[in-house]
């Protein structure tokens, strides 16, 4: 299904591959063209509205297979962009083909898929993928109606930059479509400390770092019984810390045991393993300890029958108040589902706000017709819809629109199409508006009591009654601030 084509001056695609996406689909297994002759891309992208509501982008590039060209290859991003992205890949072809969405994964980081963690190279019908570092999270959500097989796999022929995510479309088919919603945040783990980075002595043997797995660990030399790791930190506040480490594993690796200031805690743990990889988060129990410095302690004291060897290494460790969160802070749940009509595709989006939480309609209108969608009747290219309680919103975006109704409620009314984004905070609502020619505008604000335009006080018509603000603009881009 293709959207409604829109007419704005495209850019060329090597600053939508550059700025915009590190991902591809893949049709039949080829990606796009490299070739002398054929230059990557041959595409282009288009902005919509662009507001602190929400930001609207389209790139095109049908054109880019050099051996399966497509009728159709459309990429929409609707971001509300303190929240969340979606993302709508819209595909058809004259033959049939299989499209595999390709997604850059990085490397050292944690997959999960449905909640259940997954290896490199596997695959698995799945829903919602997460990725995670010792910083940062992302989520993805597959909306479509079927499920899909999600692979987990190295990146072909350029293994050094980690893996790829492979979404297939499944069996052969004229037209295709990818709708997913995408979430990223930090992910700070409270307390935590990576070994390499802490001063450091040791009983003898010599150390360095290492790379397991994506994540940097001191490694330390031991040959014997006894080889000691001694970190130093510093700890603000007196009181009970619960203690975590993350280990590094290998056929060499010994068993060993945490003391702080000379006092063993928790149980010996053996890092002997076939495999060079990273233990889950060993945890040591809880004790006392005061502000100040204090001796962490990590001391040889055998190994494995199976081990080569008494090495160690250290990724990092954790020393958090007892009673404290010890995991960072997930991603909001989302609850979002597909959902089309005869004039339109989308999502509806519910979303944490508060003690309470909201619905977000989004679509891209298909035809010529006006969309209606899930309460939403408007003429607009794309648009989002938040509401809040019954007709109330707390933010609405409409791209190329000159008319918008939501529940019965007026959003939009005006005579050549605008560009158009409202977020409706408790202090100010923050209005953009691009209109291409001079004209009066109706749209729908909760109060009106100042209007400014461009930082200027303007004059405009407030209908209280029916909460709708007219106000005449020239043409080009206007920032409206409304108390
Ligand atoms: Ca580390």
């Amino acid at each position: 299904m293709a959207v409604a084509p829109i007419a704005m001056n495209a850019t060329t695609v090597d600053q939508a591959r550059s700025k915009v996406s590190p991902y591809t689909v893949f049709v039949d297994g080829h990606g796009q063209g490299v070739r002398q002759g054929f230059p990557q891309g041959r595409g282009s992208m288009r902005a919509g509205v662009v507001s602190d509501a929400c930001v609207y982008v389209v790139g095109s590039a049908a054109k880019a297979y050099e051996t399966t060209p497509l009728d159709v290859f459309d990429r929409s991003v609707v971001a509300l962009p303190d929240q969340y992205y979606l993302m709508i890949d819209t595909l058809a072809a004259p033959e049939s083909h299989v499209y595999d969405w390709r997604l850059g994964a990085g490397s050292g980081t944690d997959y999960l898929i449905d909640g259940a963690h997954f290896p490199l190279g596997n695959s698995r019908v799945g829903r919602v993928v997460d990725q995670w570092n010792n910083s940062a999270q992302l989520r993805l959500t597959l909306l479509d109606d079927q499920p899909r097989t999600i692979t987990l796999a190295p990146y072909d022929g350029a293994e050094e930059y980690g893996q790829q995510l492979h979404v297939s479309s499944g069996a052969p088919a004229r037209e295709a479509e990818i709708m997913t919603l995408l979430q990223a945040g930090a992910r700070n783990t409270p307390g935590l400390l990576q070994a390499e980075t802490l001063p450091m002595v040791t009983s003898g043997p010599g150390s360095r770092n290492l790379s397991i797995s994506g994540a940097t660990v001191v490694f330390l030399r031991s040959t014997a019984v006894g080889d000691w790791v001694e970190f130093t930190i510093d700890l603000p506040e007196s009181g009970s810390y619960d203690v975590r480490f993350w280990f590094g594993t290998s056929p060499s690796y010994a068993q060993l045991r945490l003391s702080i200031d000379g006092e063993p805690l928790g149980s010996v743990v053996d890092t002997y393993r076939s495999e060079i990889t990273l233990l889950d988060a060993v945890s040591f129990g809880s004790l006392s300890l005061t502000a100040g410095t204090h001796k962490v302690r990590l001391t040889v004291t055998g190994h494995n029958a199976s081990s080569a060897g008494y090495f160690i290494s250290v990724d990092a460790f954790q020393i958090v108040r007892t009673g404290t969160p010890v995991d960072p802070q997930p991603l909001p749940t989302l609850a979002a589902r597909r959902v089309i009509s005869d004039t339109a595709v989308g999502a509806v989006v519910t979303r944490p706000a508060g003690e309470r939480s909201l619905t977000d309609v989004i679509g891209l209108r298909t035809g010529a017709a006006s969309a209606v969608l899930e309460g939403v009747r408007t003429d607009a290219e794309q648009f989002l819809v938040a509401f809040d309680r019954g007709p109330a919103v707390e933010r609405y975006a409409l791209t190329r629109a000159t008319s918008a109704i939501a529940r019965a409620r007026r959003l939009l009314a005006c005579t050549s199409a605008v560009d158009l984004g409202v977020l409706h905070h408790d202090e100010a609502t923050l209005v953009t508006i691009t209109t291409p020619v001079d004209q009066a505008v109706s749209f729908h604000v909760r109060t009106a009591t100042m209007v400014t335009v461009n930082g200027e006080p303007a004059g405009v018509q407030f209908d209280a009654g029916r909460q709708v603000l007219t106000m005449t603009l020239a043409a080009g881009t206007h920032q409206v601030v409304v108390t």
